[in-house]
Formats: C-alpha cells, structure tokens, sequence
C-alpha cells in the first residue's frame, strides 16, 4: 500500500460527504471584504463580482466557458475545457492600488482534471516585461502542483495536490511596503493548512515586482496560450493580507476532507512522513475519538476516516512512514 490509495478509503465514510452549505463560506468571504469576487452563480451572460471594486469589475466569458457546473456543498461554478481555450476578463483594468508592488490575498475553490499549459492562472494581471504581472495559478503544464509568483518567477507547492479533487487555495502576499521581490512575503495554504513552498526551479530566481495595469483575467495572460481543464468557483481578490486565522475561517465552511490530501500521514505538511508526524499521530491516537468534524481534513490521524484513530489507522502509517516522502 502507498499513500496514494488512502483516499479512496473516505468513499465508504460519512465523513467524506461532508462540505457545509456554501452560505457559510459566502458569509465568510464577504466578512474578509473582498475587492473581487466571482461567485460564478450566473447561468450564462456576465459574470458579476460582488466585491467592493464594483460593477466596472464585472467579467465578460470567451470561447466557451461553461456555466452553473456543481462544485461543492451545492454551489455552483465554471468550467473549463481547454480545447477550446476559454477565459474570462474584467470589464476595467485593475485600480492603481494593485499595480506597483502590491500587497493582497488572492483565493479560489478550484478543480484540476487534466494537465495544463504554461502557468494557467486561476486569476492574472499585468503585462509581458520581467515583473510586471501576478500569477496565482497551476504550476508549469503540471495538474498536481500549484505557482504563486510573478513573471517570470515565484514559487511553488512542493507536496503534490491530486487531480480532479476540488481545493480551497489561498496566496497571501506581502510586499513589506514596496520592498520584497517575487520570492519573499508569500505564503499559500490548501483547505485551510499552509503549504510547504519552494522557488519555481524552471523560472528565475528573485526579480524585482513593478507590476503593470490591465485588466483582470482568468486563464489567459498576456496571449492565448494558459489554460487547464477543469472547475473553478468563488473566485476572490483583498486589498490586503488575510491572517492565517481567518483563511481557516473560511476553509473550515466547505468541510473539505482528508481525502483531498495527496499525502495525509504528513501531519505537518513538509511532504515527508517521518517521527515528527509520528509524534503528532501518538497525539491523534491517544485521543481515540475525532469530535471536530468541522476543522479542515477532519481529524487529521484518522487516515481511514472511519471516526477513530486506531491500529488501522498506524498500519496505514507506517506504509505512509516507509515511502517517507509526498512530492
Ligand atoms: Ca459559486
Ligand atoms: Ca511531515
Ligand atoms: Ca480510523
């Protein structure tokens, strides 16, 4: 047994049919005030975003974004398929505030199924000079692996993430008023946990951001080329750096399981299985019960999610401890 099976383990539990109704994540996202925010409710025509920027910031669909797809826990979202390169784009161009080098927090529920090309971005804007766009999208052509960065550099998830499984996705970035480059001041989390980040080996290293104005746009940059199949919902962009406290105040509303972790034996997130989860799966054990339903992967050592931490659950363990790593 590896670590990759252990997902379909969820598929015989109530666990796993889990996901809050979305009112409560809508409840959340609007609390955190956001600038943009694409619920992609809509059944066709312009897609509205109810964040703070406004109407002007509504987005136009092109070459085929499909509409009102479920996501989770009974909402809705796009689609896309990348035959036919379909992407969205804003009505205006981004306000000043986020040209330049720009502090926000930028969040998506979203969905891979296949490979994409080139650094897809979930959202994009900027222009083509070294520096000068923000990229919060998949990482190269790969499904399983996000970029959180700049062109043309950034970083990277290091634990690999799995295909056609929907995931909370948040980048927080922090631009220490005008002064860190395109590798400092990010972190990003998935459902709720922070992940282990590395620079973008395929790209430079640390560039300077001076990002340029254009318009918003979701799977397209500056040409033609970056798209993924897959889903996206609840799209969302703040003026500012959400706190890790908050980021967990929303993933914890879509109740998304240990089932979406590519690797749940890493109790601590750092792509390896090694005595350190160890002593936080003794933890879990000695516990017996999971009583938080609610908290982002459920009760993170119960690896079968049957409701207990038991000797099944340390048999699936140490399979996890004797492949040693996740990426
Ligand atoms: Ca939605
Ligand atoms: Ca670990
Ligand atoms: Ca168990």
């Amino acid at each position: 047994m590896n670590t990759r099976l252990l997902g379909s383990f969820c598929v015989f539990s109530l666990a796993c049919a889990a996901g809050a109704a979305p009112a409560s994540f809508a409840t959340e996202v609007q609390s955190s005030q956001p600038a943009l925010w694409y619920r992609f409710n809509e059944a066709s025509g312009q897609i509205i975003n109810y964040g703070s920027l406004g109407a002007s910031y509504n987005a136009n669909t092109f070459n085929g974004v499909i509409y009102n797809q479920p996501t989770s826990g009974g909402d809705t979202g796009v689609r896309f398929n990348a035959a036919t390169q379909p992407y969205i784009e804003s009505i205006s161009a981004v306000p000043v505030s986020l040209t330049g080098n720009p502090s926000f927090t930028a969040e998506a529920i979203v969905r891979i199924d296949s490979q994409g090309a080139l650094w897809a971005p979930m959202l994009w804007w900027g222009t083509n000079p070294t520096g000068t766009s923000v990229w919060f999208s998949i990482q190269g052509n790969n499904y399983d692996r996000f970029f959180a960065g700049f062109y043309n550099s950034g970083l990277r998830t290091v634990c690999r993430t799995k295909q056609s499984v929907w995931y909370h996705v948040v980048w927080t970035r922090d631009s220490n008023n005008g002064t860190n480059d395109s590798l400092t001041g990010s972190k990003f989390y998935i459902n709720g946990q922070l992940a282990e980040m590395t620079r973008d080996e395929s790209l430079f290293g640390a560039v300077s951001v001076n990002v340029a104005s254009s318009k918003f746009r979701i799977q397209k940059a500056a040409d033609l080329t970056r798209f993924f199949t897959g889903g996206l919902d609840e799209l969302a962009l703040y003026q500012r750096v959400l706190s890790a406290e908050e980021i967990q105040a929303h993933a914890a509303t879509l109740g998304f399981g240990i089932e979406a972790k590519f690797c749940p034996c890493d109790l601590n997130n750092d792509c390896l299985v090694d005595d350190m989860d160890f002593s936080s799966f003794v933890k879990g054990y000695n516990l017996l019960i999971c009583d938080d339903p609610a908290m982002p992967f459920g009760c993170p050592a119960d690896f079968n999610s049957d409701g207990v931490v038991d000797d099944s659950d340390f048999v699936i363990f140490l399979a996890a401890y004797n492949t040693l790593t996740c990426e």
